[in-house]
């Protein structure tokens, strides 16, 4: 199943800044293929996104940052993805945009290596690939995009579940599909600071939905039903996080299983608003995507390599400086709760 959405001018309002710039964008789409010539002065400037999957409505906001980026900088944007977020499903997009010959395409990986013959080839035609949220091995792409450090993460959502449970029993990870990057260091960095910060804390299974929301929500059941003596469950992936929190709020485990993790505002605003939720965190998707456009306009315009110590200029979010192993960090993650939730709107 091939699916392309072209989406035309995001809306954009902006919300309030509590430490991030918060764009939540509207999309209207139409379907079309890339031509692979995006015009502008500085190269080909046709940038394609590749998501995880389509559907989500994390990348939905991320894209529309994509989307504002590409228009700023005068390129074109196509976005394009599987249905399922599973290892090979992007490999054909891949190879398509490669062979449409578009400039950039920046893509959060479903596993980290699956894709990177894929992602060889493109390159080979001199395509640059900008990975961004979840990354493949390093030696796939030309930079990665990561929205904060794994370790702020992982301590973020074990901070959080602690209070919550008062920092003894058991809890369970409900995480995205097993091979995800990004999920999988999130958890091995999170199994860390539990055994060295929380002693009194068991981390008793890690359960998979595919970053799909009905196999979320069954995962959720079936954890709730294996272990009658669960005091919370992290879901480190916004699509299990809201079907875990639709779940629990018409169950008996409403307000005595704890439930956080990284979720987005909009999608998570009833569950705090009628008590199943507290606290999540999560950063704003719309800069990450902001960002990764940015990245790619400037490998195509050979403004950066990629090599540490480069540095680019990112339209409204200022200049950022290329890391170790092609990383740029887009900023610290933040929490969300009954106080600020209101101020959101993506
Ligand atoms: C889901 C995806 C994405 C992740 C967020 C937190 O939308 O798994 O990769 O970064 O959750």
């Amino acid at each position: 199943m091939f699916g392309i959405k072209r989406t035309g001018r995001a809306g954009a309002i902006v919300a309030l800044a509590l430490g991030m710039t918060l764009v939540a964008a509207g999309c209207s789409g139409n379907t079309g293929g890339g031509d692979g010539d995006g015009g502008g002065d500085g190269g080909n400037l046709a940038v394609t996104f590749l998501p995880k999957n389509l559907g989500n409505p994390y990348f939905d906001t991320s894209n529309s940052g994509g989307e504002e980026a590409v228009d700023e900088f005068g390129g074109t944007y196509e976005e394009v993805g599987p249905t399922e977020a599973s290892p090979t499903s992007q490999v054909q997009y891949i190879q398509t945009a490669a062979q449409q010959g578009v400039g950039g395409l920046v893509i959060s990986a479903n596993d980290p290596e699956a894709i990177c013959d894929a992602l060889d080839e493109a390159r080979s035609a001199g395509v640059k690939v900008v990975t961004f949220d979840s990354d493949t091995n390093p030696e796939c792409r030309d930079v990665f995009i990561n929205q904060a450090t794994s370790e702020g993460i992982a301590k973020v959502q074990v901070d959080l579940i602690a209070e919550q449970i008062g920092d003894a029993g058991q809890i369970a990870v409900l995480s995205a599909s097993a091979n995800a990057t990004n999920q999988n260091a999130w958890i091995e960095l999170m199994k860390e600071e539990l055994a060295a910060s929380h002693p009194d804390i068991e981390l008793v299974e890690v359960a998979y939905g595919d970053d799909d929301d009905q196999t979320s929500f069954d995962k959720t059941a079936a954890l709730l039903q294996t272990y009658p003596e669960l005091k919370g469950i992290v879901s480190p992936t916004t699509v299990g996080i809201a079907a875990a929190a639709r779940y629990l709020s018409t169950s008996e485990y409403k307000g005595t299983v704890a439930l956080t993790g990284l979720g987005t505002p909009n999608q998570m605003r009833e569950y705090v608003e009628d008590g199943t939720v507290t606290a999540f965190a999560l950063w704003n998707p719309a800069d990450l995507g902001y960002l990764a456009a940015w990245a790619a306009q400037a490998l195509i315009t050979g403004e950066i390599t990629g090599e540490e110590g480069d540095s680019f200029e990112a339209g409204k979010l200022g200049s950022f400086d290329v890391g170790a192993d092609g990383t740029v960090l887009l900023g610290d993650p933040f929490v969300f709760d009954a106080d600020n939730i209101g101020d959101f709107d993506f």
